[in-house]
């Protein structure tokens, strides 16, 4: 038997028929096909196999009521979901997003990202993401803890450190990861290492919350140099305001870039003087008040402050949006080319708009993707795994040096993978493959129904 080739455009509409309103998932489907289908359709063994069809559909997507206690005493109703994507590699491991926006097709977004990137870090770990369409804003610390503790008391069912094994992402930090891991401990009555970005008390992991943005910057420094260029004296506009916006930050001015941008979803400050540590440890305190705006930074440090809009129209030569999904769009993108902007590196999962990318391809900006940029958290997040299995802590030297080989070995993974164009790198395509592979060889050696 040897089954048809697949056409893109049937296999999207397939697709888009069994997953109908999944627009975020469809976008994040198709940019991956585009780039492997001619490894399927040069692999009848793949297609036999239904290899692809396999891929795109979750091993199961649970979803659940979360009923929690307000401070006025109201029981309040949430949906809760995990998307177990794939776990050919290793256990589902993904992050929990707390955001009114979250959904089945958000989630399973960045569940099928999620399966790529845990395969680029070299790390066994398969895709998987969660969360619920709890707003934590105008919510206080205790009911936020509540809303944690109720939300693990359906997760503890499903998870486990040899089975799933969530973290954080929008909305769910460290503080919330403590709630969430006291509340599994007293549930199961067992203390192991089920979720990672732990505090380091209770087998949290050094650099785990530098990881993701200090990650973005690194594989930003490796596109350059190997372009003949490097971070120092760039301007670079960031968006967000969060974990990874601000770290990213953090050591892009270590290395000697000006960060002149932040955002959060009221708007952006542009700081024509660049941002300094200090200014980044304000904004931190600053944004872990309850409900605050980014707006105060305007008047503390005299800057801008563009309420209602993003950061991409202000000249830069360095664009990282680490922020949230289809941030940046054609005309973003069309802005940034204007202004001769030479790399976007993505640190947010899927900020780039389908559009936005296609204008970026055709242009001379180096393009990280997310799912090789953004890695490094998940990177870390594995190395906790594995610090809890040996139940021995690494030193943050270790874990620097370990961070640092990861993302360079992603970049060299794309670059290896990647069609070179008149010496520009499409690292999309590279990690698209490169992450493919992997998956598709684990998926193939161990058989089907
Ligand atoms: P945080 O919750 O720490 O910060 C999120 C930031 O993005 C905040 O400034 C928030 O603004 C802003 N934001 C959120 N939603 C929107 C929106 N709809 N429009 C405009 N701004 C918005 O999250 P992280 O920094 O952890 O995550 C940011 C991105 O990075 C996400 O895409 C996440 O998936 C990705 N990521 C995170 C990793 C991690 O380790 N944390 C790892 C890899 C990727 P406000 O305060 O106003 O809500
Ligand atoms: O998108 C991501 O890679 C994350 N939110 C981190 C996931 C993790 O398990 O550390």
């Amino acid at each position: 038997m040897t089954t048809a080739k697949i056409d893109f455009d049937s296999f999207m509409s397939d697709l888009k028929d069994r997953t109908p309103h999944e627009d975020a998932f469809h976008q994040a489907v198709s940019e991956v096909v585009e780039d492997i289908l001619p490894l399927i359709n040069d692999n009848a063994a793949y297609r036999d196999a239904a290899l692809l069809q396999r891929l795109t559909e979750p091993d199961r997507l649970i979803s659940f009521r979360v009923e929690w206690m307000d401070d006025e005493n109201k029981v309040q109703v949430n949906r809760g979901h995990r998307v177990q994507f794939n776990s050919a590699i290793g256990p589902y491991k993904g992050g929990l997003r707390f955001h009114p926006s979250v959904d089945p097709s958000v989630l399973k977004f960045l569940g099928f990202e999620q399966i790529f990137k845990n395969a680029l870090t070299g790390l066994p770990m398969g895709g998987g993401k969660g969360g619920a369409d709890f707003d934590p804003r105008g919510r206080s610390d205790a009911e936020i803890m509540r809303f944690c503790q109720s939300f693990m008391l359906e997760l503890h069912r499903h998870i486990g450190p040899d089975v799933d094994v969530p973290a954080g992402d929008i909305n769910v930090g460290a503080r919330e990861i403590g709630w969430l891991f006291g509340a599994y401990q007293r549930i199961t009555n067992s203390f192991e290492g089920v979720l990672t970005g732990k505090g380091l008390s209770f087998g949290g992991s050094q650099l785990r919350v530098e990881a993701t943005g200090y990650g973005l910057i690194q594989f930003l420094c490796h596109m350059l140099a190997r372009h003949d260029d490097g971070i120092e004296d760039k301007t670079i506009v960031i968006s967000g305001a969060g974990n990874v916006a601000l770290h990213a930050a953090e050591l892009a001015l270590k290395n000697g870039g000006k960060v002149v941008t932040l955002s959060d979803s009221g708007g952006f400050i542009h700081d024509g003087e660049g941002l300094t540590q200090e200014k980044i440890d304000w904004v931190r305190d600053h944004k872990a008040k309850p409900d605050s705006s980014l707006g105060a930074y305007a008047k503390e440090f005299s800057a801008d402050w563009q309420e209602g809009e993003a950061p991409w129209g202000v000249a830069c030569d360095v664009a990282l949006p680490c922020a949230t999904q289809n941030e940046l769009d054609e005309k973003d993108a069309a802005k940034l080319i204007d202004n001769g902007c030479m790399a976007v590196a993505e640190g947010a999962n899927m900020p780039t708009t389908a559009k936005g990318r296609e204008r970026i391809r055709k242009s001379d900006i180096l393009f990280g993707p997310a799912k090789a940029a953004n890695a490094g958290g998940v990177a870390v997040s594995g190395l906790e795994i594995s610090q809890n299995q040996m139940r021995r802590d690494l030193s943050c030297e270790e874990l620097a040096e370990l961070l640092q080989d990861i993302m360079k070995t992603i970049h060299d993974k794309c670059v290896e993978a990647a069609e070179e164009d008149d010496g520009k790198i499409d690292y999309a395509k590279g990690a698209n493959i490169a992450g493919f592979r992997k998956v598709a060889d684990a998926m193939m050696a161990q058989g089907h129904a």
